[in-house]
């Protein structure tokens, strides 16, 4: 079977062309109401009967039948026995993806993550103190996007910022262990990992079992019933954030082998047909060189499928006037991976305002980004990098304000505090404040 793929072609100059844009972009995480009904259930009745729950659910959706919680428990023997059983190409690569993951989040720690005080003029001590979460929940998929990386791009910011204990939940169908995910959970630095997935999972991590411990966060991707259980669960407990299809916009200026860009499109295509890959061109015979690469290349890939509906579905290729017009409409678009293949990448790069990650120059592939250049790969998506930002330390950390007020300081602050209080008509705030004056 052949595929073909021609991502929808489009000019700024055309007439209709912000409509067509608009159409293109559209995305929405429908609800099913089947979901939502199902997930509503599995949440009470996890809650209501811990373990004995999670363990119907996990025989009912994965057709595992065992008698009590700790046949789901991967004791740390069993991750490291794993580790140790790789191929060593691929234990070697872990290894290195990791480190370069661990001194990248170390570097973010650093820069934001640590507390800070400073005394004013009265002697007053003023500051933040930064202290990351006691214990969090990582949901890693187990289905057909089981991805070790991921495992690593979660648990390591969480180890890096000191949580105290990181608990890991995989779904495993009919007892199928993913080798490489055991492995990435025993570098990464996981402290307990369970067999469960599905919204019982979530409901385990969020309100607690007999075994499974409650987490303060879950972080981590998972499908539309776990989408829809993390929602649910937010208020008890935190969440990173519900991940859209992947996508990727590459702004070229024509000097990148369009063979390069055409597989960098291909890349975030071939994870999802819903995957949404765009280029952003000034130059209209690159753009026709790199819808020529992606006829020759299509048919060589496994997933030619996947790439084909996603880029006929959801791909474009837009002819810009300009570079700066280019940029533009990126920012409107605020993909979750932006791609500069460009000889310029830092005269455009300042231009470029919301991108969840900015890859310059055309040496930069994403995937590297997906791997191991260092930087998270769990992204906003969906125009969400507008206000929000890759997952990293400070979502596994806290803050505290720190205030410690001297004698001097009482009795300036004192009179300005009774002032606001009275004006609130809160008598006691303001007598609080008073009573500290200076008699
Ligand atoms: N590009 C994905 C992450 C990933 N890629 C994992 C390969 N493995 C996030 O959008
Ligand atoms: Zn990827």
């Amino acid at each position: 079977m052949t595929f073909q793929a021609k991502p929808l072609r489009l000019a700024t100059s055309d007439a209709g062309f912000d409509a067509a844009l608009k159409a293109r972009l559209h995305w929405s995480a429908e609800t099913d109401s089947q979901v939502e009904d199902a997930v509503t259930k599995i949440l009470a009745d996890v809650r209501k009967r811990g373990d004995a729950a999670v363990l119907d659910y996990t025989h009912r959706f994965d057709g595992l039948s065992v008698v009590g919680m700790d046949q789901l428990e991967l004791k740390p023997a069993e991750l490291k026995a794993a580790f140790e059983g790789l191929p060593d190409k691929q234990r070697v690569a872990l290894q290195f993806a990791a480190q370069r993951v661990r001194s990248y989040h170390e570097a973010q720690k650093k820069a934001s993550g640590e507390s800070w005080s400073y005394r004013d003029s009265d002697g007053s001590l003023l500051g933040q103190k930064v202290t990351p979460l006691d214990r969090v929940g990582i949901y890693v998929p187990g289905g057909k996007a089981a991805y070790p990386s991921s495992v690593l791009m979660n648990a390591i910011p969480a180890h890096v910022a000191g949580v105290g204990e990181i608990i890991m939940v995989v779904p495993t169908p009919r007892g199928e262990k993913n080798p490489l995910v055991l492995a990435a959970a025993h570098v990464a630095g996981v402290s307990r990992a369970f067999t469960v997935g599905g919204a019982q999972a979530v409901a385990a991590l969020a309100y607690g079992t007999e075994t499974v411990p409650r987490v303060d966060k879950i972080t981590g991707p998972g499908n539309a019933y776990v989408a829809s259980a993390k929602r649910r669960v937010f208020g008890q407990v935190g969440i990173d954030m519900i991940a859209g299809p992947s996508e990727i916009l590459v702004l070229a200026d024509g000097s990148t082998p369009a063979e390069w860009v055409a597989m960098d499109l291909f890349s975030q295509a071939e994870h999802d047909e819903l995957a949404q890959s765009i280029l952003l061109c000034p130059d209209p015979y690159y753009i026709d060189a790199v819808q020529g690469a992606i006829y020759r290349l299509l048919n060589e890939m496994p997933r030619a499928e996947i790439i084909a509906k996603s880029l006929n579905g959801r791909g474009a290729l837009i002819h810009t006037r300009s570079m700066e017009e280019a940029c533009e409409i990126s920012n409107r678009i605020a993909p979750e991976h932006l791609e500069i293949a460009s000889t310029e990448p830092h005269r455009w790069e300042p231009l470029l305002r919301h991108a969840g990650a900015i890859f310059l120059g055309g040496f930069t592939s994403e995937s590297l980004g997906d791997y191991c250049a260092g930087p998270n790969h769990v992204l906003p998506t969906s125009t969400t990098a507008r206000f929000s930002s890759p997952l990293g330390v400070y979502d596994f950390q806290k803050r505290s304000s720190i205030i410690e007020v001297s004698e001097a300081g009482a009795n300036q602050l004192g009179v300005i505090a009774a002032e606001l209080a009275y004006g609130e008509g809160l008598q006691a705030h303001a007598r609080a404040a008073e009573m500290r004056l200076k008699k």
